[in-house]
């Protein structure tokens, strides 16, 4: 036991200080990440894929690209990947990561903050910091062809009129002829602001079980 035991402490207290999760969280994800995986030290975009209970999400396409964007894995580093480690899943699931009854209302709001990053990201698919109305429209239109008869051009004019909505109450005094470039981080967060995040990003899509996460409790 002795020696390697020690290494994977060490590797767990390394991961756990990066990401927030306990060593119970961090065993329960690595079992998922290694079935995910096929026992294979990455995970690839095929893995994610075949996941039921994302079959039938209509941004699953989005979802899995945010596990494969550098932006996410805290890198300081932009692109994406084709294969990601366990420590780079880790990252990634952070975000979803459930506040304790530890955690500060100071860790909270930087919690709050990440999400709607990782949320942000999500839609600035060009990572120019700005979600141009073509970038949202191509999230509407992918949201929207899952049911089946509304068309594209529908699609068109749902994301034109959000878009537009949202320009009216981050400038309000534009004129007609001035451009609304996009949405910029902080206008997101003013868009979001009375969301509740908790209840809206969890990680039920990837069959983790949230009460174990919560708590920390091993089944066993
Ligand atoms: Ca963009």
């Amino acid at each position: 036991m002795g020696a390697s035991q020690t290494r994977a402490e060490h590797q767990y207290q390394d991961l756990a200080d990066k990401t927030g999760f306990s060593f119970e969280q961090i065993k329960n994800l690595y079992q998922r990440f290694q079935q995910l995986s096929g026992n294979e030290e990455t995970i690839s975009r095929a893995n994610l894929d075949s996941i039921p209970a994302l079959a039938n999400n209509p941004i699953r396409k989005q979802i899995i690209g945010a596990f494969f964007d550098k932006r996410n894995q805290h890198q300081d580093e932009v692109g994406s990947c084709d294969q990601i480690g366990f420590e780079q899943f880790l990252m990634v699931m952070s975000h979803f990561r459930p506040p304790n009854l530890r955690t500060t209302d100071e860790e909270k709001e930087a919690m709050r903050k990440e999400k709607l990053r990782f949320l942000f990201n999500m839609h600035d698919s060009d990572n120019d910091g700005t979600i141009t109305l073509a970038e949202y429209r191509k999230v509407v239109e992918e949201l929207m062809s899952k049911s089946g008869e509304i068309g594209q051009e529908t699609a068109k004019a749902i994301a034109d009129a959000a878009m537009l909505e949202v320009a009216s109450i981050n400038v309000p005094n534009m004129g007609p002829e001035e451009f609304y470039e996009g949405i910029t981080f902080e206008h997101f967060e003013e868009i979001l602001k009375g969301l509740e995040m908790e209840s809206r990003m969890h990680i039920r899509f990837l069959d983790v079980d949230t009460s174990t996460m919560r708590c920390g409790k091993s089944q066993s």
